[in-house]
């Protein structure tokens, strides 16, 4: 006979894990257009068709064609009361409406773009019951063609961004434009239009200005931008922001940051910046943000429409990383052209994020079998994991001194199990213990 081992108690590191929740698809154009069609209040002629272009889910995806340039609507869909989509959004909403992206994949095909094109763009629209708590809710640049030939995006946005009504009826929007020709027809597809759940969105400020510094923005070798400082005035963070002064022109850009390295960026979806627009000056038109690496393909950027207005606004421009080095941000402008110099004051860029979403086990950490092998002479311990943790086996001849014995067992399950050979008529105490979660 062989002496049974005794069993010690067990650590109980973590109790969280990633979990990789299913998306939950609002449109998939598997079935024909899914209720999508032309808009007839376009103020230009539009067609809507099922396809297998820019397919990224099933077979099928939604062909939206405009027929001349400008900012149009020239598709919508409609969906309410019990249909999927419908309960989806409800459901987000009862959830924590933080809690989701809205997902969408958009490919562009230079078959369907005027030659003479360089950028087209694509935004999406949530119309819904006002009486529930909608609105007509618009961001327009939730998918850029940039010149990049055939290409498809795929499109995150915090569902938060727009104003969704609780219940009653939806309608999804597609506005677009592109730079080719009044009078030349675009295309673009559709597909998989859809909600991830995440662990919710967070913001985490890269630049708040609160050390009375610009914190390395400078102005630009050409800058027409005249002033770039840091002061105690119309701070949306704390009591500093960074005012820069220009003159009048067009677009162009009189402020940067170089070198820029946060780890916030890496995972980021999108930037936001405050905005400060003094009354009683010449008018702006617009302000730009732009997103550059150096080792990566994309020149990002977003303007605001200020309109010579005046008043807080915050500029909100998604990006995707393509390289992994130190970026560059740069400030710029867009004025009408009448003589005279323009403020603004800048606060608190930040980077939104979506946090990966963490689950509750769902069963606790403990030994759940252990069992001796005859013919190997192995004990072999099992307990219940979390799949993609690591897991370490200690044993003690006293139970106060511990050795590790088995290191570095990842779980590929819920259950995992592990083993060493032990001598007839040893006695040991054994643990098991989970590493942390990686950050
Ligand atoms: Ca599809
Ligand atoms: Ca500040």
């Amino acid at each position: 006979m062989k002496a049974l081992p005794v069993l010690a108690g067990l650590l109980v590191l973590g109790v969280t894990a990633r979990a990789q929740f299913e998306p939950i698809p609002l449109f998939t154009w598997e079935g024909g257009t899914d209720n999508w069609i032309a808009n007839p209040n376009a103020g230009v002629s539009s067609s809507v068709d099922a396809s297998v272009n820019g397919v990224t889910e099933g077979t099928g995806s939604l062909e939206i064609t405009q027929s001349a340039g400008g900012w149009n609507l020239p598709a919508f869909g409609t969906f309410d009361g019990g249909t999927p989509g419908a309960m989806a959004i409800r459901d987000a909403i009862a959830d924590g409406i933080d809690k989701y992206l809205l997902t969408c994949d958009v490919t562009f095909l230079t078959s369907g773009i005027p030659a003479n094109a360089t950028w087209m763009q694509m935004g999406l629209v949530f119309n819904s019951d006002t009486g529930q708590g909608g609105a007509w809710s618009q961001v327009d640049k939730v998918a850029v063609w940039d010149g990049n030939g055939d290409h498809t995006v795929t499109a995150r946005w915090p569902l938060s961004t727009w104003t969704i009504a609780t219940d009653g009826w939806y309608q999804i929007y597609v506005i677009m434009n592109c730079d080719g020709g009044t009078a030349a027809p675009f295309t673009l597809y559709l597909d998989n239009l859809r909600l991830e759940k995440t662990g919710g969105i967070s913001e985490e400020t890269i630049y708040s200005f609160e050390d009375g510094t610009t914190q390395g923005w400078m102005l630009t070798n050409d800058a027409p931008f005249l002033e770039l400082d840091a002061q105690m005035a119309n701070a949306t963070d704390g009591v500093y922001s960074m005012v820069t002064t220009f003159n009048e022109g067009g677009w162009s850009f009189g402020a940067i940051a170089s070198g820029v390295s946060f780890p916030a960026i890496d995972d980021g979806l999108l930037f936001r910046m405050d905005l400060h627009i003094p009354g009683g000056q010449p008018p702006i038109n617009q302000i730009v943000l732009a997103f550059q690496e150096p080792d990566g393909i994309n020149w990002q950027q977003q303007d605001l429409w200020i309109g010579g207005s005046s008043g807080n606004y915050t500029l909100e421009m998604p990006y995707r990383r393509t390289g992994s080095g130190p970026t560059q941000l740069f400030l710029g402008r867009a004025t009408p052209g009448d003589v005279g110099e323009r403020t603004v004051y800048v606060d608190n860029i930040r980077v939104v994020k979506a946090l990966p979403l963490i689950i509750e086990r769902t069963a606790p950490f403990r030994i759940t079998n252990v069992q001796f092998d005859d013919i190997l002479s192995e004990l072999v311990i099992t307990w219940n994991s979390i799949p993609g943790r690591t897991y370490d086996i200690e044993v003690s001849l006293d139970g106060s001194f511990w050795e590790p014995e088995v290191e570095g067992i990842v779980a590929d399950g819920e259950s995992a199990s592990g083993s060493f050979g032990v001598f007839e008529g040893e006695t040991t105490f054994l643990r098991v213990s989970e590493r942390p979660r990686d950050p």
